[in-house]
């Protein structure tokens, strides 16, 4: 006999209770449970990483509702999905984020502390996945978590990296690359998804053959096939039902194990393929700006595409019975040419697989994809050699060929006889050894291309893809990148998040253009006190941090003035480091010099193999040597280099800077999001007119902002005329004297050639331009000294740049994409009872 109704129900509510349940018992309980039987342990045994473990599923366990009922709703035919398309997710730490969005902080922290344990040292045990270099990945994670927050259907596809970007460790001032193991200790986050398995073919040959029909078509006889497996990661949005998907896709073997091989005594080939396909998704490249055309690098770009687009149909097929509104379906996002071999791939799998007319495979390839750019640095345009292209993906060779083929007969019609405009816009460099063009497939396949700050967008159209602007101006557009204040404030900066909400209420997280109401704050001089406690109090943390991991004392009385980000000359750190030997020399030669203290703080990671960049490491260690030690000037100023930066530590300096550096040479940095990040935490920007510097200066208005050094356009008209950086090292006694210094080996215990290389190129053709700009950026700098002098003026200032910054919400970046590029809705998610455990 079945149990009376209201029985029934009881025991519903008792299932849902024990995994969903907020009341700080039943959180305590989860979490001692979780502890037990997922974990093994109990708590004379478990130490802070175990409870983390325990803490992290009882929180996982009270999304998965959310994450079901989502996951249905973009079942139904009529709700677009954007997925986007990336080689690189910076997330960072999951546990606060998720404890942030699910609007459930207060009641774990209570619950956490009833069991004798403090929450933020949970939360600082988390190993962040670190699946990302710098910019690029992180707005990846910043997107993705602002398109759930405003309940947009999305999809992340990307790679699961079994080692993602290295640890930096600094030893003797060098940087030293260790291997990141962020998943040793399992990661409570992911779902494995085995029934969501994909094929991936590479090499081999392709076959013309008649089908039954007696159409002309193609096979492709890869030479080997891997397995890809989905790894699900729940994305949530703030205070909303939708919880959105990032899945990563591993390699893997087909066949794990050959029997032939073993049974013949040949132990290791037996095991061959498991061991190549999966070290396919073995690890990140380390390349920020990536330079090498490296074969696994097109092998992981490929694979990862690939599974998407197969996940995607697959998706589309159970609803619908074809895929002619695929275009409707989906929107795919090309974040930069990594993916762009999609282009090829969907017409593949429409024409060879689901044999769609080419015309037919054309319209719908071109509606769904949609293009970003992130860089103009020549060096980082993709291209592959035609060679391993076409050993490895043959039938893509072909259809590449047809794609240049159907598209060059346009640019003919429209420029006859015009071979130059040929040979720019050709998806085929074929000037000497022959390349395929990732941009020029990406900008050709799709039906919009944006840069990501006004400046550079104009600048893609001004000079990379000039032809192509030309040839399609409607295709072009910008989208200014943005940051995602549930992340760069309410987490990061919960002293000053909670002083913004008790003036303006707590709507700004969602809508930044509320901290406009900050303003009628700014003569009110308690606030302005209680603004400078809070980031005197933030100081003091990173003072804290910096002293327990580096045993160099910091005061939060001095300027704190940071530069974070990866190392890259056109970032010029080294013309920060110009400027720092600069004061120390004034220092030494007027002890009674009048000066505002400083604490000059550096983080970021170079690659590898980019050897100048990890000399300029080198030299900020050096520099800080001397500077910490010497007793006439350690009181006045420091400067402290920051080992293994990552978004944790992100997290850590963004809310403590009183002053940003953002000084790359202009026309370089494409828009930068950390220069954002700093100034929605209140400290002022000193920078170039670059990237989104130029809109964030517009936004919160010039008188609060330090800007120096030339334009774009002065760095063409300095290069047409022929730059000598000699004669600003003659003609300026201060630069002579910081490089002399350098040179004579005071800063390398007498080396002299230590930093040779990175002094003469800087002599010799100073590539970057630091020369040009010293002079400007030190008159700024003594501007910034003196502004900090007056107190309640810098606060004021920091106050406007707070409450100005709504335009940088990565909430408006989503908009505008949806709007103008993915044409995609939000769809709200109810919730429904039937996907309970139980049900
Ligand atoms: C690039 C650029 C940055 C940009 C970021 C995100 O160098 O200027 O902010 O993408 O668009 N490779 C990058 O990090």
């Amino acid at each position: 006999m079945n149990p009376p109704i209201n029985e029934m129900m009881q025991s519903q509510i008792q299932i849902e209770d024990d995994r969903t349940g907020l009341s700080i018992e039943t959180l305590r309980r989860a979490m001692a449970d979780n502890l037990f039987y997922i974990l093994g342990k109990y708590p004379a045994i478990a130490n802070n990483k175990d409870y983390y473990m325990a803490l992290a599923y009882t929180v996982r366990d009270r999304l998965l509702h959310r994450w079901l009922n989502t996951y249905e709703a973009y079942m139904k035919p009529e709700v677009k999905i954007v997925c986007y398309l990336s080689a690189e997710f910076l997330v960072g730490p999951h546990l606060a984020n998720n404890l942030i969005n699910l609007g459930i902080y207060d009641q774990i922290r209570q619950a956490v502390q009833e069991s004798g344990l403090n929450l933020q040292e949970l939360i600082n045990t988390e190993e962040e996945p670190g699946l990302g270099n710098g910019g690029l990945g992180r707005l990846a994670a910043c997107y993705m978590e602002s398109l759930a927050t405003l309940e947009v259907p999305a999809i992340g596809y990307g790679i699961r990296y079994e080692f993602g970007i290295f640890d930096q460790e600094i030893r003797e001032g060098w940087q030293v690359e260790i291997t990141d193991k962020w998943l040793q200790d399992g990661n409570p986050w992911e779902i494995i998804r085995p029934e969501s398995e994909v094929y991936i073919n590479f090499g081999g040959r392709t076959e013309p053959y008649q089908d039954d029909q007696g159409n002309y078509r193609v096979r492709w006889i890869p030479e080997y096939v891997v397995k890809g497996i989905a790894y699900d990661t729940p994305i949530l949005g703030y205070k909303v039902n939708t919880a959105n998907t990032l899945r990563l896709w591993k390699g893997e073997a087909c066949e794990s194990f050959n029997f032939q091989r073993f049974n013949v005594g040949d132990y290791y080939g037996a095991v061959d393929t498991k061991v190549y396909s999966e070290n396919l998704t073995k690890v990140l490249y380390p390349n920020d700006e990536p330079v090498q055309g490296k074969e696994l690098r097109l092998q992981q770009q490929y694979f990862f595409v690939s599974c998407a687009l197969q996940d995607m149909i697959r998706i589309h097929l159970t609803e619908s019975e074809n895929l002619d509104n695929f275009g409707d379906k989906f929107a795919a996002q090309l974040n930069d040419t990594h993916p762009s071999i999609g282009v090829a791939e969907l017409m593949r799998l429409l024409i060879d697989v689901h044999h769609y007319s080419w015309d037919q495979a054309w319209d719908i390839t071109q509606k769904t994809f949609a293009y970003t750019n992130h860089t103009l640095l020549p060096e980082a345009l993709e291209k592959w050699p035609l060679s391993i292209f076409g050993r490895l993906l043959p039938r893509h060779l072909e259809i590449i060929y047809e794609i240049n083929r159907r598209f060059l007969d346009q640019v003919r019609m429209k420029y006859p006889g015009n071979n130059e405009k040929l040979s720019c816009l050709s998806l085929i460099d074929d000037r000497g050894e022959k390349y395929i063009r990732m941009a020029n497939l990406a900008t050709v396949g799709s039906h919009k291309v944006n840069g990501v700050a006004a400046l550079h967008s104009e600048l893609v159209k001004k000079t990379i893809l000039r032809d192509f602007y030309e040839f399609w101006p409607e295709k072009f557009t910008n989208v200014t990148n943005g940051v995602t204040p549930r992340r760069w404030m309410v987490v990061s900066n919960p002293r000053l998040s909670e002083l913004i909400t008790s003036r303006i209420g707590d709507n700004w997280i969602k809508n930044l253009d509320e901290l406009r109401r900050l303003e009628q704050f700014v003569d009110d001089g308690h606030f302005r006190y209680q603004w400078r406690e809070v980031k005197w109090g933030v100081k003091q943390d990173l003072a804290n941090y910096i002293e327990d991991k580096l045993g160099i004392k910091v005061s939060p009385d001095t300027l704190f003035d940071v530069q974070v980000k990866r190392i890259h000359e056109y970032k010029r750190q080294h013309l920060n480091v110009l400027q720092i030997i600069t004061l120390y020399n004034r220092i030494k030669h007027n002890p009674n010099l009048d000066f505002t203290p400083r604490t000059c703080i550096f983080g970021g990671k170079a690659a590898p193999g980019y050897y100048m960049a990890k000399l300029i490491i080198k030299l900020i260690n050096s520099v800080a040597e001397v500077v910490n030690k010497d007793p006439d000037v350690r009181d006045r100023l420091k400067v402290v280099f920051l080992p293994d930066y990552n978004v944790t530590l992100g997290q850590r300096v963004y809310p403590a800077a009183d002053l940003s550096e953002q000084i790359s040479t202009a026309g370089k940095e494409a828009s930068g999001t950390g220069n954002m990040k700093f100034s929605l935490n209140g400290a002022l920007t000193i920078g170039t007119y670059d990237g989104a510097n130029i809109e964030i200066r517009q936004e919160v208005g010039e008188e609060n902002f330090f800007l120096f050094g030339l334009k774009t356009e002065d760095i063409d008209q300095l290069r047409a005329k022929g730059y000598n950086p000699w004669d600003y090292y003659y003609n300026n006694p201060e630069l002579k004297s910081t490089l002399d210094l350098i040179s004579s080996g005071f800063f390398s215990h007498g080396d002299c050639e230590l930093f040779r290389p990175l002094v003469d190129s800087l002599l010799h053709s100073d590539p970057f331009f630091l020369f040009a700009d010293y002079q400007s950026y030190l008159e700024c700098q003594d501007r910034v000294s003196q502004a900090y002098k007056d107190q309640e003026y810098w606060t004021k200032m920091s106050i406007l740049n707070v409450a100005r910054m709504g335009k940088f919400s990565s909430d408006r970046s989503i908009k505008e994409y949806c709007e103008n590029i993915w044409y995609a809705k939000p769809v709200p998610i109810e919730m429904k009872d039937y996907v309970q455990a139980d049900a």
